[in-house]
């Protein structure tokens, strides 16, 4: 018998589930029904879904052996995966069988389920945007790997405590995780510090990363890839007998200690610099890890480096995996003994770089005396590189000083730094934007010296959202009805067929029909009066993202409610949800006040039934796929040219939400798409915006014309709401960053329209229903063909 191809298939009906179910319990849990808790029947559970993702994921691994592929790698310091059951679930085409197997075995399906942690492995969404890559991969059958790190605690657990955040650590893996692979038998060894010897680097301290990977399942489809994600473990060695021995029992553990600390937390910051030298040793980590097992791939049916770009292409998330690129050239050079030519040009064909911002303060620098202590030979080859790229822009542009100091990827002055974007530039053959608006301010402002001198290197590829996630699993009423006004689930595959909705806008019964779904979302959500308007504002808290500019408009509402009750509006819930960095004071005082204003409305009883403020602590990917499905309104009001892309927009108009937004990131895409008269713009556009913050803006002039604006400020400075929040109107009113003052009147405006679209159901819904039906472009799907068509240049292979 061939044992490669013998692999007892796994039972495809529900009586074979409950066998398998029990069997797991008794032979891989090792308890019995009789004892079992609810944690074991969940960890049962979860073995059995994964057994028959496990069964596809060996046809796929068989398939890629067979076809020696090219590979796509991406390498992401964040994934924010969301809750694994219901999505396995789903993809393996149990979902079924579950409740009722559980059921005959005594225990009770909603208590089980309720026991799936999500692995909250990012901050947002550049974390989300890498794990609906992966899905949209499996999907594709691209032979695709993500690579990550294994945070022992993920993103912080918000609560509220006097309205203040707090934040407290996140360990989401306590109980273990029933889905992941661990390989503690398939170690690599990294290396830090240390010095040049005349052979290369002889790091000085050592340690190593073991990998698990979780399973990354394709929808309709056999393709099952993975996700590995490196943790770190002290060397064998590393325990001092010695000094245990003596009694110093801290002392002997002190190296593991340190160790581990390289995988021990995800960094919670969201677009700010991390000046930390643990941060730097992570990204090393995720880098040296991951490329030693790209290597260790690409040999298994390959010998010459030079096919090395031809079999493979690395993604690179951000900066953060930058110094992959100094990391491949040493390989090459110092240990493949192949010459810094042949290597550079490896390397550059090899490597392709997303950039995720347009904030300055969130491109990534690191102070040079940190990184050639850390990584004394990376310098030394980032240096080289450096030679390379100036000797190439002096040749280009004669006695352009200021040019070469631009550009160089060694900042000078106030401290000498090496920027992390020009590194991730140089050393790679793509280099692309998250949104149509966003890559051309990339290419126009950020990148435009490196335009100007490789044109060619710079592209856009817009974000997506997995249309599974986030409305088939998140909102299986509205699929339903989806699928049934479209007469097939195909959507699921080609987001593009939600245009065939379009007719139904115009058909009463499927506009009730939608309705309903959109209440029944807002009655799971527990938001009372399903008559009023939900309007949504989730994504982590930045000031250029504006929460406060929504907060002025809520006290606005409030204020009228008391004193012009006929100008107030139709009845509103807003809800918030997001997390602001813990050392990010500004935005953490903006949470303070929304809860301090929210306790006020909630208090006053003339507000009762027409206005109310909730904001559920601890937003992440399991709180979203609840909210979005009940959002009628969504806000995407940053100042425009700051929001790189924004994909929460993407998920909500999906759903049926309309968006209240600026021309920032993709919402000019979804306006396009959607049509202006299903869409609520408003505001200064990025040219006008950063032409008014180049000239003498002065927000006090913005308060001092405008009657509702002043009186809302008043408001917070004269202590209405609980005394808290002065430090935030002083900020708007003294600097106010981003113009938030200077869109008031427009937004204000704007949301009268909204109040005033509300009153006419009918029309509501007709518009609610064009922009699911005009979304589909916004497809993780459609962004993984574009990255295929304009960088990856990968080919499906499907499993027999
Ligand atoms: C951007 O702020 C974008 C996501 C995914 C974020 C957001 O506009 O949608 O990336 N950037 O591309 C980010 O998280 C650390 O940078």
């Amino acid at each position: 018998m061939d044992l490669r191809n013998g692999l007892r298939p796994l039972g495809s009906t529900p009586a074979e589930f409950e066998q398998d179910l029990l069997s797991n319990l008794y032979y891989r849990r090792g308890t019995t029904v009789e004892s079992a808790s609810a944690q074991d029947a969940y960890e049962t559970l979860a073995l059995t879904v994964r057994d028959r993702l496990a069964a596809r994921r060996a046809r796929t691994a068989a398939a890629h052996y067979e076809s020696n592929p090219r590979w796509v790698y991406y390498l992401s310091a964040e994934y924010l995966l969301g809750p694994q059951l219901e999505q396995n679930l789903l993809y393996s085409g149990t979902t079924d069988f579950a409740p009722a197997a559980l059921k005959a075995l005594g225990f009770d399906p909603a208590e089980v389920a309720a026991l799936d942690v999500e692995p909250g492995l990012g901050n947002g969404g550049l974390g989300r945007l890498a794990a609906c890559l992966l899905d949209s991969l499996a999907t594709l059958d691209i032979p695709a790997v993500g690579y990550g790190i294994r945070y022992d605690l993920g993103i912080f657990k918000q609560s509220f405590v006097n309205g203040e955040q707090v934040e407290e650590p996140d360990d989401w893996a306590f109980q273990g995780d029933p889905w992941e692979f661990p390989a503690p038998d398939d170690r690599h060894r990294v290396g830090f510090y240390g010095h040049v010897g005349p052979d290369g680097w002889v790091p000085g301290e050592q340690i190593d990363g073991e990998p698990s990977h979780l399973l990354v399942p394709g929808y309709g489809t056999e393709t099952v890839n993975i996700v590995r994600l490196w943790r770190a473990r002290a060397c064998e060695d590393s325990f001092d007998l010695r000094r245990f021995s003596a009694g110093q029992y801290a002392e002997a553990v002190e190296q593991a200690v340190k160790a581990e600390n390289i995988s021990k937390v995800l960094y919670p910051d969201d677009s700010t610099e991390s000046g930390r030298e643990l941060r730097l040793k992570q990204q090393y980590f995720l880098v040296s890890c991951s490329l030693r097992d790209i290597i260790r791939r690409f040999r298994f049916r390959n010998h010459d480096w030079a096919d090395f770009p031809a079999k493979t292409v690395i993604q690179l998330n951000d900066t953060h995996p930058t110094l992959a690129i100094p990391e491949l050239m040493r390989l090459l050079v110092d240990e493949e003994k192949l010459d810094w030519d042949q290597a550079w040009s490896i390397v550059r064909q090899t490597f392709a770089y997303t950039c995720h911002t347009l904030l300055p303060e969130a491109l990534e620098t690191w102070p040079v005396a940190v990184l050639g202590r850390l990584l004394p030979r990376h310098l030394e080859i980032i240096y080289r590189i450096n030679d390379g790229l100036l000797g190439e822009v002096r040749s280009r542009f004669p006695g352009d000083i200021d040019r070469v100091r631009r550009m160089s990827l060694i900042q000078e002055e106030p401290e000498r730094r090496v920027r992390m974007a020009n590194l991730a530039v140089t050393g790679t053959f793509a280099v692309n934007g998250v949104a149509e608006l966003h890559s051309q301010l990339l290419t126009s402002t950020t990148f435009d010296d490196f335009a100007t001198l490789w044109p060619d290197r710079f592209r856009n590829v817009t974000n997506g959202v997995s249309p599974r996630r986030f409305v088939r699993l998140a909102n299986p009423g509205l699929s339903s009805l989806i699928t049934s006004g479209l007469g097939s689930d195909a959507w699921l595959r080609d987001l593009s067929q939600l245009e065939g909705l379009a007719p139904l806008a115009e058909d009463s019964s499927f506009r009730s029909q939608w309705r309903s779904e959109k209440r029944r979302a807002k009655a799971a959500l527990g938001l009372g009066d399903p008559g009023a308007l939900l309007d949504v504002m989730v994504k982590r808290f930045h000031e250029y993202k504006r929460q406060q500019l929504k907060l002025l408009h809520i006290i606005t509402l409030y204020q009228r409610l008391r004193n012009e009750p006929g100008r107030f509006g139709v009845p509103r819930t807003v809800l918030f949800g997001g997390k602001a960095a813990p050392a990010y004071t500004a935005a953490k005082s903006i949470i303070r006040l929304i809860n301090a204003v929210a306790a006020t409305i909630a208090a006053d009883p003339k507000a009762s039934g027409l206005l109310r403020v909730v904001f559920p602590p601890n937003y992440n990917v399991t709180l979203a796929e609840k909210i979005i499905p009940a959002a009628d309104l969504s806000e995407q009001i940053s100042m425009a040219g700051k929001e790189a892309s924004g994909t929460g927009n993407m998920k909500l108009a999906l759903n049926g939400a309309l968006t209240i937004g600026t021309l920032d990131g993709a919402n000019v895409e979804i306006r396009d798409r959607v049509g202006a008269e299903n869409f609520f713009l408003f505001g200064l556009d990025a040219t006008e915006a950063a032409a008014l913050r180049r000239s003498d803006y002065q927000p006090r002039s913005y308060y001092d014309g405008d009657a509702e604006l002043k009186h809302a400020l008043d408001a917070i400075l004269s202590g209405t709401f609980g005394g808290v929040g002065q430090e935030v109107a002083h900020s708007l009113l003294d600097r106010d960053e981003y113009l938030t003052l200077a869109d008031y009147r427009a937004y204000v405006d704007a949301q009268d329209e909204v109040s005033a679209a509300w009153t006419d159901q009918e029309r509501w819904t007709r518009m609610s229903i064009l922009n699911a039906a005009n979304s589909g472009f916004f497809s993780s799907d459609r962004t993984v063909a574009d990255y295929l068509d304009r960088v990856w240049r990968a080919t499906p292979v499907r499993p027999a």
